[in-house]
C-alpha cells in the first residue's frame, strides 16, 4: 500500500490550544505525522510518495472561495493588524446574529469561518493544510489508477472542517476533497466511513443532501463529547441524501466488543450501498490511552478494524484524522493498515 505525505505538512506547528476552556499545550502537533511516517517505513507497509499539487480547483469543489481566500490570506491580514503568534477565534455569528455580510475585520472573519476556539491558525497553516489535502488527492489518484488501497498520511486532519468553517484542528476536509475528486473523475458512488473518536461533523455537513456520497460515522456520543452539536442518531440526511447519512454515537468507555456491533451495522449499510470506492476517515483517538478521548481500543483492536474493512472488498482510501497518544500513534495506525493488508 502506498503512503502519501509531504514534509510541508509539518510546518503547521501550534504551541498552545484552548482545550476544556483553558489554554493548554497543543496536541495536534507535527510529531504525530513523523511517528506514523517512521512506523510505515519500519514495518515496510509500502513506498512513501510525496503529493502532487492539484491546485485550487479540487478544494473549491468542497469549500467556498470566500473561505479558501480567508485561510490563504489569513497570516498577512493577522500580522497587518498588528497581531503576533498563533490566532484563536473568539466571537461567532450564533443564532440571531448574522453570518453575512462577511466582516472585514480579522476578528470577525475568524469567527465567521470557524466553529470553535480550540484550533490555532498560524503562519504556515495554509501551506500545511493544502499539502495535507494534496496527500489525500494523490492517494485518491492511486485508487483511480487501480490500486486496491492507499494511505493518505493527512495532518493537519480534516473531518471537522465544513464548506466554510474550520475547527477541531481541521482546516480543509481532506476526506471530502478526495471523495468529491473521485466523483468528478467518474467514480459513481463513494462511501466515507468515519472511525475517529469524534463525530465527523464537517464531512456530514458537506454531503448531507447527497446520495452519491454516503457518510457513516461511529463516534463518542455528542451529548457527552466534542463536537457536541452534531452526530446524533436522528441525523440521516436530507432531500436527495435522505438515508445516506448514518450515525452511531457510543458512550464513553466503549470497548471493541461494543464498538464492533456498531461497526457491523455500518458494514451492512456499506454492503447494501456497494460503493465504487470507500474512504476511511481514520482517527486513532479511540485508543484507550488517548489523552483527550474515552474509548478503550487496545492495539490489537486496530488490527481487527483493518481486517474487517478489508472484508468489504472495496477499493479503500485511508485518510488519517485524529489520534493524540503520540508515542503509540504510529503503531496503532499501521496496525489498521496491516490488518487490512492481511
Ligand atoms: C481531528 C480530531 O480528532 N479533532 C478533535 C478535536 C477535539 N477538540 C476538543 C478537545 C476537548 C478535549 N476534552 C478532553 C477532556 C478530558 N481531558
Ligand atoms: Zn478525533
Amino acid at each position: 500500500m502506498k503512503t502519501v505525505f509531504s514534509p510541508v505538512q509539518l510546518t503547521h506547528d501550534p504551541k498552545m490550544e484552548i482545550s476544556d476552556g483553558m489554554l493548554k499545550p497543543a496536541v495536534e502537533i507535527p510529531s504525530r505525522a513523523e511517528m506514523v511516517r517512521n512506523e510505515i517505513l519500519d514495518r515496510k507497509i509500502g513506498p512513501l510518495w510525496t503529493p502532487q499539487d492539484f491546485g485550487r480547483a479540487p478544494l473549491e469543489r468542497v469549500h467556498t472561495c470566500e473561505y479558501l481566500d480567508f485561510l490563504e490570506s489569513f497570516w498577512s491580514r493577522w500580522t497587518a493588524a498588528g497581531r503576533q503568534g498563533e490566532a484563536f477565534p473568539f466571537v461567532w455569528p450564533v443564532r440571531q446574529l448574522r453570518s453575512s455580510p462577511t466582516p472585514t475585520h480579522i476578528d470577525g472573519m475568524l469567527g465567521r469561518f470557524s466553529f470553535d476556539a480550540g484550533t490555532p491558525l498560524g503562519e504556515h497553516t495554509w501551506a500545511a493544510a493544502t499539502a495535507s489535502a494534496n496527500s489525500a488527492l494523490t492517494a485518491a489518484r492511486f485508487l483511480r489508477e487501480g490500486d486496491r488501497s492507499a494511505f493518505a498520511l493527512c495532518r493537519p486532519p480534516g473531518h471537522h472542517a465544513a464548506a466554510d468553517y474550520f475547527g477541531g484542528y481541521c482546516f480543509l476536509n481532506n476526506a471530502a476533497i478526495a471523495a468529491q475528486w473521485l466523483r468528478d473523475q467518474g467514480t459513481a458512488r463513494v462511501a466515507i466511513l468515519d472511525v475517529d473518536y469524534h463525530h465527523g461533523n464537517g464531512t456530514q455537513a458537506i454531503f448531507y443532501d447527497r446520495a452519491d456520497v454516503m457518510f457513516l460515522s461511529i463516534h463518542a456520543d455528542p451529548r457527552e463529547e466534542y463536537p457536541y452539536f452534531l452526530g446524533h442518531t436522528d441525523e440521516t440526511g436530507e432531500k436527495a441524501g435522505k438515508g445516506f447519512t448514518q450515525n452511531w454515537p457510543l458512550p464513553p468507555g466503549t470497548d471493541w466488543a461494543r464498538y464492533s456491533e456498531a461497526l457491523e451495522e455500518a458494514c451492512r449499510w456499506l454492503t447494501v450501498y456497494s460503493p465504487d470506492a470507500l474512504i476511511v476517515s481514520l482517527g486513532l483517538d479511540t485508543y484507550e490511552k488517548d489523552p483527550i478521548s474515552q474509548f478503550r481500543f487496545v492495539p490489537e483492536d486496530f488490527l481487527r478494524l483493518g481486517a474487517r474493512l478489508a472484508r468489504l472488498g472495496k477499493p479503500t482510501l485511508f485518510v488519517m484524522e485524529g489520534g493524540y497518544a503520540v508515542d503509540a500513534l504510529g503503531s496503532n495506525c499501521v496496525n489498521v493498515l496491516e490488518g487490512f493488508l492481511g
